[in-house]
């Protein structure tokens, strides 16, 4: 009889203790199931009301609802407990005033980063800096440049045409006869840009860049010639890098050089480690560029009068420079957009 009020009365203490120690919603749940559920044991004290007289009932009533109530509000109590102290144990679980990790910003190309570095080097030396279009017509490509009509550079093989006479400039020496055109001398400028040939495999690509130089004015000698030259290697490679002419051959110059650099792997020495430098080849020197005194024919193409103006030029690739002087062994690198090869230029 009075069974009933003590068995609700233990009810609720017995379900107060359990609530403080759950420590998970799921425990959380078996808990309120256990008391407050369908079959759970608020419930099954419910059923027993019958066996109580009549006029017990209402108070048997009234004390059951209570307890119903009460347990309601510490479940509530401590879904919200158990809220704070799972949202608290997050925030202590990191330091909220470490700085974040930055993300990579990107980096120049390193064939921007030797252009650049190029350009600059000139510009020091007085040289305007000068660009032009990537479509040319084969006057300017080879025409003004000297080229004769069964040139082996004009056949369909190693020029990519786009119309009979509108092609892919496949050296930048074309911007140089437009500057001519365009300004009286003295002049010197610098041509850096994208150029284009019908080629590709592993050490040549489709498109490449190139530097092109030229200098025009009285009484210039192939002495002016190299010290310009040695004056742009030695920023680039550095001073200790030795420069030497060889007699060449080109269209639109004559007499005509190509410039070598001493071994940027070996210092000139044509050995590494005791055996032969794989960069020279054991020759301890490198090709870098074609340079000589600018042909008269080409003076005439771009209306100087070669009885009175001489000049140089001359070009360079800057895949091959960009590779010599970052120690990259392989050409394609520089076209795969790899960011674990270019973040290391950053
Ligand atoms: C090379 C060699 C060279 C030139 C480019 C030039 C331009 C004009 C007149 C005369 Cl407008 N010459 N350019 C001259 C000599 C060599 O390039 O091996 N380039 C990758």
């Amino acid at each position: 009889m009075s069974d009933l009020f003590h068995d609700l009365h233990n009810l609720v203490e017995e379900c107060r203790e359990r609530l403080d120690q759950v420590s998970s919603f799921e425990d959380l749940e078996d808990v309120r199931v256990a008391y407050l559920g369908r079959k759970g044991a608020l419930a099954a004290v419910l059923a027993r009301l019958p066996e109580l007289s009549p006029e017990m009932r209402p108070e048997a009533g009234k004390a059951a609802n209570t307890a119903k109530n009460t347990l309601t509000t510490l479940h509530a109590k401590r879904i919200e407990e158990l809220k704070r102290s799972q949202s608290n144990a997050f925030l202590s679980s990191f330091d909220p005033a470490m700085p974040g990790r930055a993300p990579h910003s990107g980096s120049l190309h390193p064939i921007t980063l030797v252009m650049n570095d190029i350009c600059t080097a000139f510009a020091g030396l007085g040289f305007d800096i000068v660009i032009g279009p990537e479509i040319e017509t084969d006057y300017y490509n080879f025409e003004a440049l000297n080229f004769p009509p069964e040139h082996p550079a004009r056949d369909m093989q190693d020029t990519l045409y786009i119309g009979t006479d509108t092609l892919l400039r496949t050296h930048t020496s074309p911007l140089q006869v437009r500057t001519m055109l365009s300004k009286t001398p003295p002049v010197a400028a610098i041509a850096p840009g994208k150029v284009y040939r019908r080629d590709s495999d592993l050490t040549h690509t489709p498109m490449f860049h190139q530097i092109e130089g030229f200098l025009v004015d009285k009484n210039v000698s192939m002495a002016d010639l190299r010290g310009v030259l040695t004056a742009f290697v030695h920023r680039v490679f550095g001073t200790d890098t030795m420069v030497r002419f060889r007699p060449s051959f080109f269209p639109f110059t004559e007499p005509s050089a190509e410039v070598d650099i001493s071994c940027t792997m070996c210092a000139g020495k044509g050995v590494t480690a005791g055996s032969t430098c794989r960069v020279c080849k054991g020759t301890g020197w490198l090709e870098i560029l074609g340079c000589g005194m600018i042909d008269p024919n080409v003076f005439t193409s771009a209306e100087y009068d070669p009885e009175v103006w001489t000049g140089f030029a001359f070009g360079m690739g800057l895949e091959r420079i960009a590779m010599l002087k970052y120690g990259i062994g392989d050409l394609r690198m520089l076209f795969e957009n790899d960011t674990r090869f270019l973040r290391q230029f950053a």
